[in-house]
């Protein structure tokens, strides 16, 4: 079995590429089933064949424990870990090909907490990867395109995980702000010269600075341009699925 999580920050399309890709995948006749780990999603748009709300409602943590919202999204997030060997045995119950996880909505939460590591290693014994999502939208300013960098470098660092990063709702874009991002992964230099447009003194040496440290970090960049609207770049990524994980081959022989 194969997993995929999908990662990113809050409202960049998680759960949306995850309905539409799976739903995808199975017309490409992949046996594919796809969980969802976030216990504080009001609703889904798709249907989860495993589901962490099932084991665990933000609303009854917020209740039992006299939390907030957010002490109350935490304190679900982080109890993800007691019931990870029920969801494991679940998913492995559905016996799928290749399984992709939906996780919490606010990444802070999953990703630089213990939790994310502790599921990323004991969820199923799957072969893993992460697909990391940069908000289309958010990343045409290219100061948030190098946050994005910066974090998806970060998690790189904290899942040792294969990763897929995508840059989400590119229907949202112009041909020409997707070909300026495009760019900007290709060619560093084309960033550092749209950093520097928009900044001056301090910050655009600071900017500079992450930059470097993006570089030595050694994470490479060359995202895959999505749309779970349009199903752009879903041949692309499923390509690029396969060359890591099956050496081009199905998922499903
Ligand atoms: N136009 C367009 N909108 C999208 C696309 N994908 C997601 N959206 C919209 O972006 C918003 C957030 O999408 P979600 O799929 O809920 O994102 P998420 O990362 O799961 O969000 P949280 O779990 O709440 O953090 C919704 O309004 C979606 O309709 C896309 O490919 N194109
Ligand atoms: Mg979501």
């Amino acid at each position: 079995m194969h997993m995929i999580f999908m990662v990113g920050t809050a409202g960049s399309g998680k759960s949306s590429l995850t309905a539409a890709f799976t739903r995808w995948l199975e017309m490409q006749r992949e046996d594919v089933m796809a969980v969802n780990l976030d216990p504080g999603a009001p609703s889904l748009s798709y249907s989860a064949n495993v589901d962490i709300r099932d084991y665990i409602k933000v609303e009854d943590v917020m209740e039992e424990y006299g939390l907030g919202p957010n002490g109350g999204l935490v304190a679900a997030t982080d109890m993800i870990k007691d019931v990870i060997e029920d969801v494991s045995q679940d998913i492995e119950d559905f016996t799928p090909d290749l399984c992709i996880v939906d996780t919490p909505g606010q990444m802070e939460l999953f990703a630089f907490r213990d939790i994310g590591a502790q599921v990323a290693e004991r969820l199923t014994d799957a072969d893993k990867g992460l697909v990391y999502l940069f908000d289309a939208g958010f990343c045409r300013d290219p100061l948030n395109y190098v946050m994005n960098m910066f974090l998806a470098s970060a998690i790189n660092t904290r899942f040792q995980l294969p990763q897929f990063q995508v840059i989400s709702k590119i229907d949202l874009l112009k041909d020409k702000e997707l070909e300026q991002m495009m760019g900007w992964s290709e060619d560093p230099d084309l960033l550092r010269e749209a950093v520097d447009a928009k900044l001056s003194g301090m910050n655009k040496e600071i900017s500079q600075d992450m930059l470097e440290i993006i570089e030595r970090m050694g994470v490479e960049f060359s995202p895959i341009a999505v749309s779970a609207k349009t199903h752009d770049g879903f041949h692309v990524l499923y390509s690029e699925l396969q060359r890591v994980f099956t050496g081009g081959e199905k998922f499903t022989p």
